[in-house]
């Protein structure tokens, strides 16, 4: 017959075997507390012994693990802050303080893990989908291009497209907001946030507009407008895909990216990245967000990043928190 001790011996022995041979030791923890999270640190997401991918990055400020015996015991002590979510029978994703910058992500556990930058203001946990700041990256590309990713990932300018294929994995799990941050060659600032995007298939869905950039997404203010340039539920298209409702002729190949174009669009922030805000040319095809600046600006920056709900903005919040204080 077992007793308690013996199978919490048991359990302890292999507790410490595992402490031992994984790399994840408290030397590794560093000054975020979570291992491996130092961009390019192979730390931990390797380690084959780990018969359970504990502390890996799920998303942007977030960790996954396995809830155990000891939950609340000296690994309590290490890096767990209050769970977010349970995922399932054993396991919890939970949201971590951590800096902006470079981090291994991996939202499912059956594939590899990728670098994202993951953006902590407004509360934290945003992951970097879409980035324009310099013109340096081609974004005239192509379907696997779009699909996989592609740009750079090491500078805090950096531009890239994280790929469609991540961007799904990151949205599998539940509701996710989507913000866009934008500026234009004056160095103002404007921004909107969708409620509920997702991507089914690579077809762009989103829910309630928030934000001072104008609603792009949803095609302008008129309904004529709407019917041909909204991008709810636009298929994604490429130069060498075309999804679009536009029967004459590839939205990607005239407006110089892949998007979830209609025929054409109200917003493109893939398109061509000219130098100067006004453009002109044969077709509307610079990084465009129609309602703030018109069909014929281009913008100098966009970001788009998507989080999680449980998530909040610093500045919000249930009041609950405040009260008494
Ligand atoms: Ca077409």
């Amino acid at each position: 017959m077992f007793s308690i001790r013996f199978v919490l011996g048991i359990c302890l022995r292999k507790r410490w075997v595992l402490l031992l041979k994984s790399p994840c030791s408290l030397s590794d923890l560093g000054d975020t507390g979570v291992p491996g999270s130092a961009a390019g640190t192979e730390t931990c997401l390797d380690e084959p012994n780990l018969p359970v991918p504990k502390f890996l990055h799920y998303s942007c400020g977030t960790v996954t693990g396995m809830h155990s015996l000891f939950f609340g015991g000296f690994e309590n002590n290490l890096i767990l802050l209050p769970v977010a979510k349970i995922l399932g029978f054993g396991h919890y994703i939970e949201s971590v303080n951590t800096k902006s910058g470079y981090y291994r992500i991996r939202p499912r556990a059956d594939r590899e893990p990728f670098l994202a930058f993951c953006d902590m203001s407004d509360g934290g946990g945003w992951t970097v989908i879409q980035r324009r700041s310099n013109g340096k990256e081609n974004f005239n590309r192509k379907w696997d291009d779009y699909k996989l990713g592609f740009g750079e990932f090491q500078g805090k300018n950096d531009e890239y497209w994280l790929g469609n294929d991540h961007i799904h994995d990151l949205l599998t799990r539940g509701e996710n907001s989507l913000k866009i941050d934008l500026m234009d060659w004056h160095g103002e600032r404007r921004y909107a946030i969708y409620e509920n995007f997702q991507l089914d298939n690579y077809r762009l869905w989103f829910g309630t507009y928030s934000g001072n950039a104008g609603d792009a997404l949803s095609g302008g203010s008129n309904f004529e407008d709407q019917w041909s340039a909204s991008h709810r539920g636009m298929q994604f298209t490429t130069s060498d895909k075309d999804h679009d409702r536009f029967l004459a002729g590839n939205c990607a190949s005239e407006n110089k990216g892949g998007w979830w174009f209609n025929r054409c669009h109200a917003a493109n922030l893939n398109g061509r990245y000219y130098r100067r805000g006004k453009y002109s040319g044969s077709h509307d095809d610079g990084m465009v967000w129609s309602t703030w600046h018109g069909m014929w600006y281009s913008l100098k920056y966009s970001a788009m990043k998507i989080r999680a709900p449980f998530f909040v903005d610093s500045e919000s919040g249930d009041g609950e928190n405040s009260q008494g204080r």
